[in-house]
């Protein structure tokens, strides 16, 4: 540690000492990155208001009318920094194998040696924030302790929504044998420069080392870097599943309550899908939210798949929500809330509101955008980015499941799988069983949006929705998903939807929404081995009588042709899927291959 560095004591600073590997990696870190000071987080929501408070001096934050939102802030990142870069993110290993072909590789050794140089005095004249945190319920088996040194307020501000931080984490570490069990996450936005940006992950070393990146999964390295590319790592060698998913609960007029977790690729409506508001003629459901993004999944000891979000808060694509889309979205983002780079507006009393694209607000006559410029109806841009983002506490979900914060998780019925598919895939459909839904879900593919840098709209292979978040070879991750049925004395049903096929016009066929309710009331039914299905080449199939479509503009005819499946696209289909097979080439599991050719002999 150098001597200029200023360690702030506090209760967190002498946890952190007591424990001995913690203390001798933050001295590697603070001698490499040479911070002015080091200040310990606990996480408390005083604390958040003092991290808000600093970060009104240093531009980091700008303070939202309180009246109108309590305890919010807004935050704009740098515009060459407004989504996961997946090209600069690294598996790192000392094998290219163990990285797979569906990830970048770098050698764990040359990755070190070529981020140690940036990381060299990157923390002179700043505050290094060292934030102790945990993922997960922490007395849950699968609770798995991070900590983050960061050089971003911002980031140390975001992480006490987004998790369990603080002496909860110091407490985990403090049991008996855990006191190396933790993720060491070191973070630096370094000079927010794309060329020396690299977000590199070290599943050996159970480390995560990001530099040059300020925004969501890059920065926040909870997320994407520990509870799906690390954690996903860890699960193969523990047997659990860490997975790209939603997880909400569906309680029936009877009582009756099931579990469902769902894997959308970035973008796709996850979070407005967890907080669903069932319509008029479901008022008698309940939908509940326990996760919007990530489930850790384990097999309990009576062979049953259980599930946690190992989140606290949301991150949730801001554009678009309004009190139709997600009231529940709108709701929660009403206090407590970091708004970023949506468009900031000045009220008549010097203070700020925010804005952004179909918002329940009709548009302000003047607002800065989200790279700070000036910006009117008139100028043709959007004045929020499509990827801005809310930052909000899972607590203020108004539909928040009662059990999504307990360590014993939650039974999973049923997993769905899903797409923005325009055409070619149907409403909805179920697997014939584990083995070919594990199929199903390693082939949905997706149009690309905003949530990642690169061109939007094309289809995209994204198995599971995890293509940007395996941490470890797809060819093993596949047979980790096969092996895991093995453990299990019944297994979740597997069911794929597609809420944005469009007809010819080029309209969406489907209302989706709160609508999506009916679809989800037959996976119910059907996960509980109560509703009718047909066969079909794709899988077991509604008939039009066996979804309730009462009170919808769309009658059975419109039914049927939403699930209509055409022989020719689905070979076209079939034969699209080969790119992702045949970076697989020799190593593609065999349970992938015989279910790719019963496919095409149902056709
Ligand atoms: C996210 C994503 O931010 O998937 O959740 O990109
Ligand atoms: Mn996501």
């Amino acid at each position: 540690m150098t001597a200029s560095t200023a360690v702030v004591k506090s209760a967190g600073e002498s946890r952190a000492m007591s424990n001995p590997y913690v203390k001798q990696w933050l001295d590697e870190c603070i001698t490499l990155c040479q911070p002015d000071k080091v200040v310990f987080c606990d996480g408390t929501p005083e604390e958040r208001k003092r991290l808000f408070q600093e970060g009104l001096k240093t531009g980091d934050f700008y303070e939202l009318n309180q009246k109108k939102w309590p305890g919010c802030y807004y935050h704009r990142s740098n515009s060459n920094d407004v989504a996961r870069t997946e090209h600069l993110t690294f598996i790192c290993t000392p094998s290219e194998d163990m990285a797979g072909p569906t990830n970048n590789w770098m050698s764990d050794r040359q990755a070190y040696a070529k981020l140690k140089p940036l990381y060299r005095g990157c923390m002179k004249g700043r505050t290094m924030y060292v934030l102790p945190f945990v993922m997960g319920p922490a007395e849950s088996v699968l609770a798995k302790v991070g900590i983050e040194l960061t050089d971003s307020l911002y980031v140390a501000a975001s992480m006490s929504i987004m998790t369990r931080m603080g002496n909860v984490a110091w407490d985990v570490l403090d049991k008996p044998g855990n006191a190396n069990a933790f993720t060491r996450c070191l973070h630096s936005i370094g000079d927010v420069n794309p060329d020396r940006r690299y977000i590199c992950h070290f599943p050996l070393d159970n480390t995560i080392w990001s530099f040059g990146s300020g925004y969501g999964g890059n920065a926040l390295l909870g997320k994407k870097c520990l509870a799906l590319r690390i954690a996903s790592y860890l699960g193969r060698q523990q047997d659990w599943m860490a997975e790209h998913m939603l997880l909400m609960g569906a309680q029936a007029p009877n009582g009756e309550k099931s579990y469902i977790a769902a894997a959308f690729p970035s973008a796709c409506g996850k979070t407005n899908f967890a907080m669903l508001i069932p319509p008029d003629r479901y008022r008698d459901w309940k939908v509940t939210t326990v996760g919007d993004d990530i489930a850790w999944m384990w097999v309990d000891e009576q062979g049953k798949m259980r599930a946690i979000n190992p989140e606290s808060g949301y991150f949730g694509v801001v554009p678009g929500t309004n009190s139709k889309s997600n009231p529940n979205a709108v709701k929660s983002m009403q206090k407590d809330t970091i708004f970023t780079n949506v468009a900031l507006v000045t009220l008549d009393d010097g203070t700020y509101d925010v804005w952004w694209e179909d918002s329940d607000m009709p548009a302000p006559a003047k607002a800065l955008d989200w790279q700070g410029k000036e910006w009117t109806p008139a100028s043709g841009t959007k004045a929020a980015h499509p990827n801005s983002r809310f930052t909000a506490p899972a607590i203020n979900n108004p539909v928040l499941d009662e059990n999504w914060d307990d360590p014993a998780g939650v039974p999973v019925t049923a997993i769905m799988f899903g797409g923005r598919r325009s055409k070619t895939i149907p409403l909805v459909f179920q697997s014939f069983n584990w083995i070919h839904g594990v199929y199903i879900g390693a082939t949905i593919g997706s149009e690309t949006t905003a949530a990642a840098t690169g061109a939007v709209g094309v289809v995209r292979r994204d198995p599971m929705a995890m293509l940007p978040f395996i941490g470890y070879n797809i060819r093993d991750y596949l047979v980790h998903w096969f092996h895991m049925r093995k453990k299990m004395t019944d297994c979740p049903r597997i069911f794929l939807v597609n809420w944005f096929r469009k007809d010819e016009k080029g309209r969406f066929v489907w209302p989706g929404f709160g609508e999506n309710m009916r679809v989800l009331e037959w996976i119910i039914n059907r996960a509980h081995g109560r509703a009718y299905a047909k066969e079909t080449p794709l899988g077991w199939m509604p008939r039009p009588e066996d979804i309730n479509l009462e009170g919808l503009t769309i009658d059975k005819s419109d039914f049927v042709k939403i699930q209509t499946i055409s022989a020719e696209e689905v070979k076209q289909e079939i034969i699209s899927q080969e790119e992702l097979f045949l970076k697989l080439a020799g190593d593609l599991p065999k349970e992938m291959l015989f279910q790719r050719e019963l496919l095409i002999s149902r056709l």
